[in-house]
């Protein structure tokens, strides 16, 4: 039967199937990730009916906001595609049971004030957190100073951060017991890294609140995977085939895994029943898919581009951006425990990518890249070099990032000042290296590494060749 002669239903309060769950997580980002990953474990959970989620947007303004509108309309329900090779599989997701704005920090706090609010999850970009090289918020960046002025005068911040740290002030004061904090950005132990960025704002506030969250709260590490690309107006069409309107739906691959490492004081989903797992060493599964599927699709983003792919899936079908991916694998995988099998890993990668059907679009991808190469690539040629190894695959993909921002033009980047400062610079390729590791850019052997692979720009000799 075609849509068109089905009757549609609209997704409102009536079409959920059960109770909305109490509020015990509050999320910052509600992007199509998180929709797609932990609102979708925790609905699958077999105690989903105990654990609603609050979601707030993950910065104020934008699309986030629309999104937000529409999500309220639809009490919070939304549509999932999973999209396989060749067929969809469509259901409703009901986790989410209420939705804010990242301004309404009232809201926020009064969440937090709540002893049955169990974790806040987060899924707000690499360049969300806003941390130094060091892993410290970065203090010149002024979104941060600000926060930082705000905090002190007893005021709510307006990056998720900032909020985090009122949020357990509210909380501490309250006495509304101990909590966790579960990152869910691609990070190397996104746990710990956060953990240090709150107790430097929780020391701008007060000791007793570094005190606080040094006894009472529990920052876990994890690692998230599932491709979900954002928005596009098609993907309204999969619901409305299955006879419902929705006009914020997510569309995903079928993969999905959540691996973690940590604690939660006050209780958690039974996410294992949605298939998540437990580990004791978060470091070998986050650094497998930090390096292998990130980093490849940085390097996919950088080339793809320049040769005039536009998505994941058709990037993978051009010879020399596979080569670029497989050069920059055999490095990574000399890093890896042979026990997370990146043989096979990397085999799947290639099938997950190459998914026809999931328009993942390395414009998004190419966002934050200089961040993004930070943590996915620089670690790799970091480790090559001191194993006394050229790290040329690596120089390779960082000399594609390098040609996009020299020769097409960057893409959206939360460091364009600075990618822009380098671009000043007498030596552009040394000055964007140092933005993405300033070791690297001290190591004159592998700055000369790139500048080759720069003058060789693979993107140059597309025309007429290989066009993807
Ligand atoms: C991607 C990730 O946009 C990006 O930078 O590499 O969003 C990637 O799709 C997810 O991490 C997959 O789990």
């Amino acid at each position: 039967m075609s849509a068109s002669n089905k009757t549609l239903r609209p997704l409102t309060q009536a079409a959920r199937r059960r109770p909305a769950a109490p509020v015990r997580i509050i999320h910052i980002g509600l992007g199509a990730f998180h929709r797609s990953h932990q609102a979708w474990y925790t609905a699958h959970a077999s105690d989903a009916s105990e654990w609603g989620i609050a979601a707030f947007t993950g910065r104020a303004g934008g699309s986030g906001d629309a999104m937000l509108k529409v999500l309220r309309d639809q009490d919070c329900l939304y549509t999932l595609t999973t999209r396989g090779p060749s067929e969809d599989e469509v259901e409703v997701i009901d986790s989410i049971v209420a939705a804010h704005s990242i301004t309404d920090g009232d809201a926020f706090m009064a969440y937090l004030e709540r002893p049955s609010t169990a974790i806040v999850t987060t899924t707000v970009t690499e360049a969300g957190y806003r941390l130094d090289a060091d892993g410290e918020p970065d203090w010149s960046d002024p979104v941060v100073s600000a926060d930082v002025a705000s905090l002190a005068s007893g005021g709510a911040g307006s990056t998720p951060l900032a909020l985090i740290t009122v949020g357990l002030e509210a909380r501490r004061r309250a006495g509304a017991g101990p909590i966790a904090i579960l990152p869910c950005d691609n990070m190397p132990n996104n746990g710990s890294t956060v953990r240090r960025a709150v107790l430097s704002y929780a020391s701008r506030v007060s000791e007793q609140l570094v005190e606080w969250v040094e006894t009472q709260v529990a920052f876990v590490s994890t690692s998230v995977d599932r491709i979900t690309p954002r928005f596009s107006d098609g993907d309204v069409d999969g619901p409305r085939r299955a006879g419902i309107v929705d006009e914020i739906p997510v569309v995903t691959e079928p993969f999905a895994s959540w691996i973690l490492c940590g604690d939660f004081p006050a209780g958690r989903p039974h996410w294992e029943s949605a298939g998540a797992q437990f580990t004791e060493d978060i470091t070998p599964f986050d650094t497998r898919k930090l390096w292998l599927l990130n980093g490849a699709h940085t390097a996919l983003a950088a080339l793809g581009l320049a040769r005039g792919a536009e998505t994941v899936a058709s990037a993978t079908r051009d010879a020399t951006c596979r080569s670029l991916v497989e050069g920059f694998w055999s490095e990574a995988v000399r890093h890896l425990p042979g026990f997370v099998d990146s043989d096979r890993y990397c085999r799947d990668l290639w099938e997950r990518f190459d998914n026809p059907r999931i328009a993942h679009r390395l414009k998004q991808i190419a966002e934050d890249s200089s961040t993004k190469l930070t943590i996915r690539v620089a670690p790799v040629a970091l480790a090559e070099l001191a194993a006394h190894r050229s790290a040329d695959g690596s120089a390779a993909v960082l000399a594609s990032w390098i040609n996009v921002v020299l020769h097409h033009g960057r893409y959206r980047d939360a460091q364009a000042d600075d990618i822009d400062n380098a671009l000043g610079k007498t030596d552009p390729v040394a000055a964007l290296i140092a933005l993405v590791s300033e070791t690297l850019a001290r190591s004159g052997g592998f700055v000369e590494q790139v500048r080759a692979h720069v003058r060789d720009d693979p993107s140059r000799t597309v025309a007429g060749s290989n066009g993807a």
